[in-house]
């Protein structure tokens, strides 16, 4: 079965419980993670200096330029170095299947691409899964040429799904999830590959059923990974990566299930469900005694619904509802005593807290909804008395969204009530808190206000993403843009498709 890649798809496995398994890989025990940071030598020798290991760095991301539907491209910023790396889904035409068409663009007819995802960099050469008829779903490689871009491996052969998704990195090897298949593959297992047809492998069926793993952390020479089930409540997992070698953990108390971990120094938190306390924060060193909970912050049986975790300064931060302050920012440092609410933005049961925050340079970026304002922008140092509101709009929500680093501020995407969705940019204080570009004006061919910007992209000290933007002709299409953090410096890198949008609109 030839299930799409289409991010509909990947987003819609959100909320389903999810599993995690801890693997000691002795056999490629880096301690990289996605920093890489620390990577074991490599068992063979280093190759040739590359030559272009000078040249600026380059984002790859999926775009449709209307003739070719959705394909490899790559940017550094500039409209030369904005292209098309490979059509690399020749083959598939929208006549074959009007039932796929309909999946993979559903706003949209037009050309079917290989819908190329899960970028992920090592060395020189980025990895991604795409899709083709020939192979389907399979683990794919760019040095940023055509003649570079090939597949790695047609793990399950012909046009079957094999390797759906890249999990992250140890050291320099690939850690992969592939589709269930009973009858072929065992269900839901772990994949490892170096990046030659040879050396991409089964390592693992850790999870009995599943519908795709969704992080990886290392911890030392131990690699914890968190994959979706859409049946089978989770458990923690450890093995030496070998089958036989992989065995659950309970935990201290007996877990029913663990979730969305974040590594924060040589030890993993999570969200671990116990009959007793419900789903509460709970802490992993990949051993059985160091798994435990670290705060029943819901105290009883109901759980504090925790999420979207970060770490800033040796500290987490997450969501949490203990029952009394409804869902806001919380902060542990891993003990019971130093796990604590960090503002009740909106005072009292009502939630006050609602976006993943961004960490940068010792500030805490999220949207949050005071009760008063709607939901604004708001800076946190971590402390009660420095948790502020940068109020954008005064009247009505400013839905911040897309909050990405860009040198000592970040970039997100606003509605001021003025001007529309778009780029604005935050050093945290209020008077650095600024529209960045008006992108979309009103002018005589439209009333429209916003280009909703989307799809941000870190490029070195720039980011790029993605806006509707005006083509003289009354329509407003998404295109890639380039920012620097200056007005000056925020600009259409090029038009990717003149007949339609280059990504995907915002669901
Ligand atoms: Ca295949
Ligand atoms: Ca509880
Ligand atoms: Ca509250
Ligand atoms: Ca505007």
């Amino acid at each position: 079965m030839f299930i799409h890649h289409h991010p509909l798809f990947r987003s819609s496995t959100k909320g389903i419980a999810v599993l995690i398994a801890i693997a000691a890989l002795t056999a490629c025990g880096g301690s990289g993670g996605s920093s890489n940071a620390g990577a074991e030598p490599s068992p063979t020798p280093d190759p040739a200096p590359d030559p272009e290991e000078n040249t600026p760095p380059v984002a790859y991301f999926s775009a449709d330029d209307g003739v070719h539907g959705y394909e490899l491209w790559k940017t550094d910023g500039t409209a030369e170095g904005t292209v098309m790396v490979k059509d690399i889904d020749v083959d598939f035409v929208p006549e074959l299947s009007s039932t796929l068409a309909i999946k993979k663009t559903p706003a949209a007819a037009g050309p079917i691409g290989s819908d190329p995802s899960d970028f992920t960099t090592i060395g020189q050469r980025t990895y991604f899964i795409a899709e083709t008829e020939s192979h389907g779903a399979e683990l794919w490689v760019t040095d940023g040429t055509e003649a570079g871009t090939t597949l790695v491996k047609d793990s399950k052969p012909g046009a079957d799904d094999g390797l759906t998704k890249i999990l992250g990195t140890v050291g320099d090897k690939l850690l992969l999830a592939s589709v269930v298949d009973t009858s072929t593959y065992p269900e839901g297992s772990l994949w490892i590959s170096d990046g030659t047809e040879a050396g991409t492998v089964f390592l693992a069926d850790l999870i009995t059923v599943y519908s795709g793993v969704s992080q990886v952390f290392t911890l030392g020479s131990t690699t914890l990974i968190s994959a979706n089930s859409e049946t089978k409540s989770g458990k923690l997992w450890i093995t030496d990566g070998t089958p036989a070698g992989t065995q659950a953990i309970d935990g201290s108390s007996g877990l029913n299930s663990a979730s969305n971990g974040i590594r924060l120094g040589d030890k993993v938190y999570f969200i671990g469900n116990t009959d007793t306390h419900g789903s509460e924060l709970w802490v992993s060193d990949g051993t059985e005694a160091g798994t435990q909970l670290v705060k029943d912050i819901n105290s009883g049986s109901s759980g504090s619904n925790l999420y979207r975790f970060t770490v800033m300064d040796g500290k987490l931060y997450f969501k949490a509802s203990d029952g009394t302050h409804g869902a806001e920012l919380w902060t542990s440092d891993g003990t019971e005593a130093g796990t604590q609410l960090v503002n009740d933005i909106n005072i009292g049961i009502q939630n006050g807290f609602t976006s993943t925050p961004l960490a940068h340079l010792g500030q805490l970026f999220f949207r949050g909804d005071d009760g008063v304002n709607g939901n604004q922008l708001w800076v946190s140092d971590g402390s009660e008395a420095g948790t502020v509101e940068r109020e954008i709009n005064t009247t009505g929500p400013a839905y911040v969204s897309g909050l990405t680093a860009v040198g000592a501020s970040v970039v997100f995407s606003a509605d001021d009530g003025i001007h529309g969705a778009e780029v604005w940019i935050s050093d945290g204080t209020e008077a650095g808190t600024q529209l960045l570009k008006d992108i979309v004006v009103p002018d005589g061919s439209s009333t429209r206000e916003g280009s909703y910007p989307t799809q941000f992209i870190s490029l070195d000290s720039k980011a790029v993403f993605f806006a509707q933007t005006a083509d003289g002709e009354g329509n407003h299409y998404y295109q890639p843009w380039v920012t620097d953090g200056t007005a000056e410096g925020t600009q259409l890198i090029k038009t990717i498709n003149p007949n339609g949008d280059a990504v995907n609109a915002p669901i």
